[in-house]
């Protein structure tokens, strides 16, 4: 947008003026954040009515995007870099003496996500934003986000996010476009005419209530919502209660409605089978497509054209509720016969899967779903049946393979069958996810409808975590190649043709160090320790769980300690460990890791042979705005998960972009990483996931594996050395009780990925090669953009034409 200086100074007294009745000289700094916020707040408005009404009159088709999770991180410096204000803004604000850097330190991070999903569906916002799309996102107003970390002698500690008190400034509430959701109660089925009517009685009515958040995209037209829906008791439910003299009950369930949408759940990966949760799902799901249907009905009159005007994407199970839901509105309130509204229902809904994991799997006990969703248990079961006389003609007796892909079988009720069956549409995040998708657990579907699944690689935001977080190495691929890349990062491999190219590979060095000076201060702010900007910084930055292997690395740092003790001049180039990780609460394990990190950190730091050599750091309360600070500094990315679990990463190609190089496994986009950059360019090491499969087939003992190195290095983990003995952690390694002992097979790929440290360390040393590396993982990178993704999305899955 083309504001003049001036034109932005008014703007910003104007609205301090309205809001605080002050001009911006007098205000606060947070009067002037807000105010800053608010400005840039109605300059999106204004941008999306516009687009709304040019949308409006296309009649285009529209996406729609489910998720319970969108890690947001901070809007206020990416809108202002998106709408092409940054500049304008920040001098306004220099002539009234305010630092545009301190008020956007003033931001909380919108953290409504646990990681690599939530952050995902934000960055994928911005695209189709960028892109021009019309997209839509649908999410919960968590009063809490993902907790605040502390590290407290070694122990993680919970604290609530209270993000709104400064985070609400983007949000619009939207009271009058609230709807009911209804919760427990009982059915009555009458049948009139030869049809069957069913009718909810005694449930309990909860209100959404909506705010919208715009969504802005670079250099585009486009401005997007993120729809975010809070819980609400409907207040004549209140008065009811009231006037029947049960005033303490009343506010009761005023506050039992309210506490729906109190706080996010905090586990990655895992599920958490409680009541509040699917309540939580279906207020998203019932909310979000009661809206979208009414506001369709209102345009076009009909539902019957839902499918090509509508795409509504499921990410994850977590709104797989979609399906009955849908099929529940058609039914009950707009009156389609079974037939038709399914039809509508399959043609209208995708599904993405994010991972392989059985514990991540979504399955309900029925007794709980039927309690709380009366209705949509009928629907679900008459899906159930009606699939299960289906797959009795396709797979006449296999009564295994039936029940296998049952959405409710052994009291169950499983919520990626159901998107199984309903989505004409799925996706895996990786090419090996997707392959190991329908190769396996998806393999029955598959089977009968192969059409029906495709891959899309996951993609990032790259304007944000390269031209916003690192505009030094942005500023300087503008003058090597030009600012194509900003619009079409496929461009950045311009910069092949600087592979050997001394300046350049000089120029990169110095923007590095740059950016490790920049981490080594907050380390030094943050955890009072000083980290030497020219050690290697290797970081591992990500969710903590045990199949990620943070203990992969640790023990290997236990290793090198070794080393170093039995040869203080042995030559190891020095290194700083960097980890950041939250663990979900309920995690004991994880926990225990984090407890280790900080007692290897300590060992190392207490001892004046190694302290010099070796250095590790954990960063506590890891979150988008902070891994906007790591990532640019770091040079090695430590992407180690036991093949075949990761499904795809996206940190990966967050640290491959800012030029760090890969250590990792052949796991999800690593695979694809590895075939960009080729072989010499990332370092391998460990297991494949043929390779893991054919060892668990065979019989994993991991005793067979312990060489003498890594004997030592475990035995230190009970010995005492380490201050606390982590007897738990040595036991889930080593024990092995009905064949799970290391169940991630730590202790099979450490050996490899011993040797492939030892390899960084060496390589690292010819700085030129290894900056020369560093180039290439730059170049190759612009694959995994999001803009790819969603247009891969729109062609393949949702069928829109851009
Ligand atoms: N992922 Cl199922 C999450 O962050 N949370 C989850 O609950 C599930 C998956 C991640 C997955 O572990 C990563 O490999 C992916 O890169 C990411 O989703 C986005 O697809």
């Amino acid at each position: 947008m083309n504001y003049k200086k001036d034109e932005v100074t008014n703007l910003l007294n104007t609205k301090c003026m309205n809001v605080f009745g002050c001009s911006i000289d007098d205000a606060t700094e947070k009067q002037a954040y807000k105010t800053l916020c608010y400005v840039v707040k109605d300059l999106l408005a204004e941008k999306r009515s516009k687009f709304a009404k040019q949308y409006k009159e296309k009649e285009g088709k529209q996406v729609y995007y489910m998720s319970m999770e969108f890690l947001v991180g901070t809007s206020l410096r990416n809108n202002l870099y998106n709408l092409g204000m940054e500049s304008v803004f920040k001098s306004a604000l220099k002539q009234k003496k305010i630092d545009i850097n301190s008020l956007y330190a003033m931001e909380p991070d919108a953290g409504l996500g646990n990681g690599g999903l939530g952050r995902l569906a934000s960055c994928y916002m911005d695209a189709m934003t960028s892109l021009g799309m019309m997209g839509t996102g649908f999410s919960i107003r968590y009063e809490f986000g993902i907790f605040k970390q502390k590290i407290v002698d070694g122990w993680q500690m919970e604290f609530p996010d209270n993000w709104l008190e400064m985070g609400d400034v983007w949000l619009n509430r939207r009271e009058d476009e609230s709807f009911i959701i209804k919760f427990g109660g009982t059915l009555k089925e009458e049948w009139t005419d030869g049809k069957l009517k069913v009718t909810h009685e005694n449930y309990q009515p909860v209100m959404a209530v909506p705010y919208d958040m715009y969504i802005s995209g670079y250099d585009t037209d486009a401005v997007n919502k993120l729809v975010l829906w809070s819980a609400k008791s409907p207040n004549n439910l209140d008065m009811t209660a009231f006037s029947r003299g049960e005033y303490v009950r009343s506010l009761e369930e005023n506050t039992m409605a309210e506490v729906i949408s109190k706080i996010l759940y905090p586990a990655d990966d895992h599920i958490e089978g409680k009541r509040l949760r699917i309540k939580q799902q279906y207020l998203l799901v019932s909310a979000s497509l009661q809206s979208i249907l009414l506001k369709h009905i209102k345009k076009y009159k009909t539902l019957d054209n839902l499918p090509d005007k509508v795409a509504i994407h499921i990410n994850d199970t977590h709104p797989a509720l979609c399906v009955p839901e849908l099929t529940r509105i058609l039914i009950d309130e707009y009156g389609y016969d079974w037939d038709k509204a399914w039809d509508i229902v399959t043609r209208t809904l995708t599904y993405t899967n994010h991972t392989v994991m059985s514990e991540a799997l979504e399955r309900w006990p029925e007794s709980l779903f039927s309690a709380e969703l009366p209705r949509i248990y009928q629907i679900v079961l008459e899906i159930n049946r009606r699939l299960v006389q289906k797959l009795n003609e396709v797979y006449p007796g296999d009564i295994a393979k039936i029940e296998y892909m049952s959405p409710v079988a052994h009291g169950e009720v499983r919520m990626a069958n159901l998107c199984l069956a309903a989505c004409h549409k799925v996706n895996g995040v990786s090419k090996l996810h997707s392959d190991i998708l329908i190769n396996s657990i998806f393999k029955d579907y598959y089977n009968i409808e192969p059409d029906k699944f495709t891959n899309v690689t996951n993609g990032i935001a790259y304007r944000r975590w390269l031209c916003q977080s690192n505009p030094e190495l942005a500023s300087l691929i503008k003058n090597l190649i030009g600012d194509k890349f900003v619009h079409d990062a496929t461009a950045l491999e311009g910069l092949l043709k600087y592979k050997g190219d001394k300046n350049v590979l000089e120029s990169l060095q110095k923007i590095k160090l740059v950016k490790k000076q920049a981490l080594a201060k907050y380390i030094s702010h943050a955890n009072g320790i000083n980290v030497d900007p020219s050690s290697i910084f290797d970081v591992q930055i990500k969710r903590l769980h045990e199949y990620k292997r943070q203990l992969l690395n640790v023990l290997q740092i236990l290793h090198m300690y070794n080393v170093i003790k039995d040869n203080p001049n042995a030559d190891i180039t020095p290194r700083t460990f960097v980890f950041a990780a939250k663990a979900s609460a309920g995690y004991m394990m994880a926990k225990q890791i984090i407890r280790l990190i900080s007692a290897v950190a300590d060992l190392v730091d207490s001892d004046a042979a190694v302290r010099d050599k070796i250095k590790v750091v954990f960063i506590e309360d890891y979150k988008v705005s902070l891994a906007e600070i790591i990532i640019p500094a770091a040079e090695i990315s430590e992407q180690i998960s036991i093949a075949g679990k990761e499904a795809s990463g996206t940190g990966n190609m967050k640290l491959m972009i800012n030029g760090a190089v890969t250590l990792g496994t052949l796991d999800g986009a690593n695979v694809e990483i590895c075939e960009q950059v080729g072989k010499d360019n990332i370092f391998l090491f460990g297991m494949t996931a043929p390779e893991v499969e054919e060892l668990w087939r065979k019989g994993y003992n991991p005793n067979f594996f312990v060489t003498p190195e890594l004997k030592r290095v475990l035995d230190m983990l009970t010995s005492g050395i380490l201050g606390t003995r982590f007897e738990d952690i040595s036991k889930s390694l080593l024990t092995n009780s009905f064949g799970t002992a290391d169940a991630y097979m730590t202790i099979a790929d450490f050996e490899s990925y011993r040797q492939a440290q030892e390899r960084v360390g060496k390589e690292y040393l010819n700085r030129d090669k290894f900056t020369d590396m560093s180039l290439v993982n730059i170049a190759k990178a612009g694959i995994f953009s999001a803009d790819r993704a969603v247009k891969e999305y729109a062609d393949n899955i949702w069928n829109i034409k851009l």
